[in-house]
């Protein structure tokens, strides 16, 4: 291998290939080329499998291009660095960022958003700034995912989308803030602002709604409501703060009218986190009339339309999104994983299973069964 070398040359290592929409993933020995100017090579240490990964393996996220290698929830340790690149050096513990910042968009000037001109929303992120792919597999060029691909060992991205991190930090664990963690505990804490005493409704309990639950709870609310049609959930929402979880198929009526039932009015703030368009009006139907403020986190399916009563929002109700917790992650991740080892809180009970990274396709599979919530897969 050639860590830490000056002159970089093409890595053979392993990955996991996505050959096309709807085959299973494929673990192959794929070579990656050495970074160009102001892109970075990282050595990948650890990655989590997100449902988001899923919808790349389904055909289901917007403007694949396949033979593709996804994964965006990774930590590493820089290899090399292209020409022109100062944000960080061979041997900085770093995670890759699946919303870049490239600073110099109007949205990077804005402090009121963190969405980036060059993310995936707006354009492709399948190939590197100059249109060319780092990544091939038999011959044949293979596609980049958010510019992170964190499901091979070695991977290139733009400076804009990679930051340091804390040297001493775990990355077997911190690699949860390259998405997860930093998706759903931003969600509340940044996005809707949950403030002491509030109310909350969580629409979905997996890795993202329960770092929902923890930004609530961290936040101060004193009623954080979990809902998911999978009861195994429910444990372990409330040892993260949840104070009481439901199921909706428990009740005749509709979940909002319970809620509402529940609350008075409605909660002061709901999270959707399922991606789901049944569960986003039915989110926004449970927040308090005239308050309320609804967040969606759950991207919506592809091509999905929502038809709602907009006497709803016309009574002062609130609808908002929330792009991975609203975080500018160049300039937030840095310090969430600091505050992570001050111990603040605790992403780490997210983690149910840890497998070497050949098993990604059992780590697939837990996921399908609703039987893991963050599976780490370890290089
Ligand atoms: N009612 C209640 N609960 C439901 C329903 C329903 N109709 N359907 C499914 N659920 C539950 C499931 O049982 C499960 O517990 C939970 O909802 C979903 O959890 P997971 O484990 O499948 O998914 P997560 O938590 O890893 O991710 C969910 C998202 C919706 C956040 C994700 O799929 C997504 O859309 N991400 C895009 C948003 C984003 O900002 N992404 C940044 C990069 S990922
Ligand atoms: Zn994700």
């Amino acid at each position: 291998m050639t860590e830490l070398c000056v002159f970089p040359q093409v890595i053979k290592c392993k990955a996991a290939v996505i050959w096309k929409k709807g085959e299973p993933i494929s673990v192959e020995e794929v070579e990656v080329s050495p970074p160009r100017a102001n892109e970075v090579r990282v050595k990948i240490v650890a990655t989590g499998i997100c449902r988001t990964d899923d919808h790349v393996l389904e055909g289901e996220f917007p403007g694949i291009d396949y033979p593709v290698i996804a994964g965006h929830e990774g930590a590493g340790i820089v290899e090399s660095i292209g020409p022109g690149v100062t944000c960080v050096k061979p041997g900085d513990k770093v995670i890759p960022l699946c919303v870049p910042q490239c600073g110099e968009c109007s949205c990077f000037v804005n402090p009121k958003t963190n969405f980036c001109f060059k993310s995936q929303l707006y354009q492709s992120q399948n190939l590197m700034p100059d249109g060319t792919s780092r990544f091939t597999c038999k011959g044949k060029k293979v596609h980049h995912f958010l510019w992170t691909s964190t499901f091979s060992e070695y991977t290139v991205m733009p400076e804009a989308a990679i930051v340091r991190i804390d040297a001493a930090a775990p990355l077997d664990k911190v690699c949860l803030f390259g998405c997860g963690f930093s998706t759903g505990f931003g969600a509340a804490v940044n996005t809707a602002k949950v403030e002491p005493g509030s109310s909350c409704a969580v629409f979905g309990l997996g890795g993202v709604g329960l770092s929902v639950v923890m930004g609530c709870k961290a936040a101060g609310a004193s009623r954080i409501i979990g809902i998911d049609i999978n009861k195994d959930k429910f444990t372990k929402a409330e040892e993260l703060g949840a104070t009481e979880c439901i199921n909706p198929q428990d009740f005749q009526k509709p979940i909002q009218e319970v809620l509402v039932e529940k609350t008075g009015h409605g909660v002061d703030y709901a999270f959707e986190v399922i991606g789901c368009i049944d569960t986003m009006t039915a989110a926004l139907s449970s927040c308090h009339l005239a308050y309320g403020t609804c967040v969606l986190v759950g991207a919506p399916p592809l091509r999905s339309e929502i038809s709602f009563d907009p006497m709803l929002l016309f009574t002062g109700r609130r609808w908002t999104g929330s792009l991975l917790g609203g975080w500018k992650l160049k300039d937030a991740l840095p310090k969430l994983v600091s505050d992570y080892m001050k111990k603040k809180y605790n992403p780490d009970a997210l983690i149910t299973h840890t497998l070497p990274f050949e098993k990604i396709g059992e780590g697939f599979e837990l996921l399908h069964a609703g039987k893991s919530i963050r599976c780490i897969l370890l290089f």
